[in-house]
């Protein structure tokens, strides 16, 4: 089985690029050695702290955070990063051209029922303009030169794009090393199989209500077919399923509460996930607009999100066209 570094090298992954990847592996191994020692390493539970998004921070939380941004910054190839945790971008290297934003712990309330969680990643160069701090990272999803998650399940899984496709690797713990175990991710084009949270039904608007209620009602209904769903509340397991066998993963705005119409973060959740399920041949939307093309306007913005099996997601959007409705969420382009 082949190692990381040499099928980067083959893609012709620039050796800094491959650096900066390596060294999110390095902190990652770090990551799931703790995970796996549980409460024996003392890091499970909460802090009393909450982050800026109002979200109580686990201990692992922290700790992943630290490891990420402390490593980043200590290769000198990275110019600045912009983390789910931290308040503002923190500034590495001025004459460095990477900008890595990340989720150190997706999914993170899963830790404590020794549940799937993750580490989402994406990264950008920066720009031509002159821009400072969080300026750095207002750019599209499109703009992506790398993008992945590691997975920190029964196996520890990286699933990675340079924009060549996407690649999964499992970490071989008895060498230390990530092989490459699946060549060429493609998502199944029709599936049988959603993930949404459905206990939020009562507040999401006319397209995804008529659009699930029609999957509920199966081989009966229109689709004609039985669905079966699945809901890891960690979007690394929910799209890693996604991506291994299909199937459509939705959290759109919803109003619950109008003062956060959205879930899911934009730079450390919804750009790279859609940037590995387009290169695996899916579609990614927010209902109304395709998630790579959207322009941020903050680094901890929130969007609605809906991707996976390209014909699924299509049938979706069906809905989105036919069900007119206010938007909770505000367009921002
Ligand atoms: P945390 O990282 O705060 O645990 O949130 C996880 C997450 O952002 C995403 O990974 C899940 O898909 C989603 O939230 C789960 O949301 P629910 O709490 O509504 O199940």
């Amino acid at each position: 089985m082949q190692r990381l570094i040499p099928v980067l090298n083959n893609d012709h992954v620039s050796l800094h690029l491959i650096s900066v990847i390596n060294t999110l592996l390095t902190a990652a191994k770090e990551i799931s050695h703790r995970l796996h020692q549980g409460s024996l390493a003392g890091t499970l539970g909460s802090t009393l702290d909450e982050n800026i998004q109002g979200e109580t921070q686990k201990k692992l939380d922290i700790v992943s955070n630290q490891l990420i941004k402390n490593m980043l910054l200590e290769t000198n190839l990275v110019h600045a990063v912009a983390s789910e945790e931290e308040d503002f971008v923190v500034m590495g290297n001025p004459d460095a051209k990477y900008l890595v934003a990340y989720d150190p712990l997706d999914g993170s309330s899963n830790i404590d029922i020794n549940g799937s969680v993750g580490t989402i990643f994406s990264i950008l160069e920066k720009p031509k303009h002159a821009a400072e701090g969080t300026e750095l990272f207002l750019q599209t999803g499109d703009e992506q030169i790398a993008a992945g998650y590691i997975l920190y399940g029964p196996s520890t899984m990286l699933v990675l794009t340079t924009g060549k496709g996407v690649r999964m690797f499992t970490l071989d713990h008895t060498v230390g090393e990530f092989l490459l175990t699946v060549d060429k991710v493609t998502v199944p084009q029709d599936t049988k199989e959603f993930a949404i949270n459905m206990s939020n039904r009562r507040y999401w608007t006319a397209p995804m209500e008529n659009y699930i209620a029609d999957l509920l009602l199966g081989a009966e209904g229109v689709r004609k077919k039985n669905f079966n769903m699945r809901w890891n509340a960690a979007m690394v397991s929910d799209v890693h399923r996604v991506l291994s066998r299909g199937g459509i993963f939705a959290y759109p705005a919803d109003c619950k509460n109008p003062e956060k119409p959205c879930k899911l973060r934009l730079m450390y959740e919804a750009n790279p996930m859609s940037f590995l399920v387009e290169q695996a041949g899916g579609r990614a939307s927010t209902g109304y607009e395709r998630i790579m093309s959207l322009q941020p306007t903050d680094i901890h913005e929130r969007v609605s999100v809906l991707m996976g099996s390209r014909n699924e997601v299509d049938m979706c959007l069906d809905y989105y066209k036919k069900f007119k409705c206010e938007r909770p969420d505000a367009p921002n382009q």
